[in-house]
């Protein structure tokens, strides 16, 4: 819980770049979110993935203020064989692409059509072949590689839980329509501490 605060507290501080381009702080954990926060309309997410790091997932949480509009891609914006996953705010499959439909590239694209409406979604990038898994086995089977895919592999309707594989990585910008920044946390959060402290203070005073 303490890491989860940190890490959006980290991520809501950190200074965009620049309007609309948001750019990974530090290293994006792989099973909780980055925030994806910044000037209106998030317009794309630069960041990394390493092999001599061991930093071979990278998962943000955005705003999907636009279902019919929505695109996510990352074809011209990687050099290596890219994946996208999309997940809903709880952690379950919405839909994977690993190589854009049509053909003649190993990067990626996602579009709105299995997103269900507005709200928080979580974004996935990992190089082929790191995958995600429920507690009951991969969320999406491997292929085929040129479609969108909703969840189709033996894990679908679990949350996602871990991620195994490895490939070769590189920088990227993750092209994005659709996006807004995700409603800043902090004062939500801090409100339910505050309230959850003076519930504390109250329940243990003595009866006067
Ligand atoms: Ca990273
Ligand atoms: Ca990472
Ligand atoms: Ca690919």
């Amino acid at each position: 819980m303490k890491r989860t605060l940190s890490l959006v507290l980290s991520a809501t501080l950190a200074p965009a770049a620049f309007a609309g381009v948001y750019t990974e702080s530090g290293d994006a954990h792989e099973l909780v979110p980055q925030p994806v926060v910044g000037t209106n309309p998030i317009t794309a997410i630069q960041g990394a993935l390493s092999a001599a790091s061991n930093d071979y997932a990278d998962l943000f949480s955005i705003y999907i203020s636009n279902p019919a509009a929505f695109s996510a891609s990352t074809v011209g914006g990687a050099t290596f064989d890219t994946q996208l996953f999309l997940f809903d705010a709880d952690g379950r499959g919405v839909s994977h692409n690993d190589d854009a439909p049509g053909g003649g590239s190993l990067q990626s694209r996602l579009t709105g059509a299995f997103v269900p409406g507005p709200g928080v979604y979580w974004l996935a990038i990992s190089p082929y072949n790191r995958d995600p898994s429920s507690g009951f086995g991969l969320i999406w089977n491997n292929s085929p590689f040129n479609t969108e895919r909703a969840p189709d592999g033996p894990g679908a309707a679990s949350a996602l839980l871990s991620w195994a594989g490895t490939g070769t990585t590189g920088s990227y910008t993750i092209e994005l329509t659709g996006v807004v920044a995700v409603p800043a946390p902090g004062p939500l959060l801090l409100a339910a501490l505050g309230g959850l402290l003076v519930t504390r203070r109250v329940r243990t005073s003595p009866t006067r």
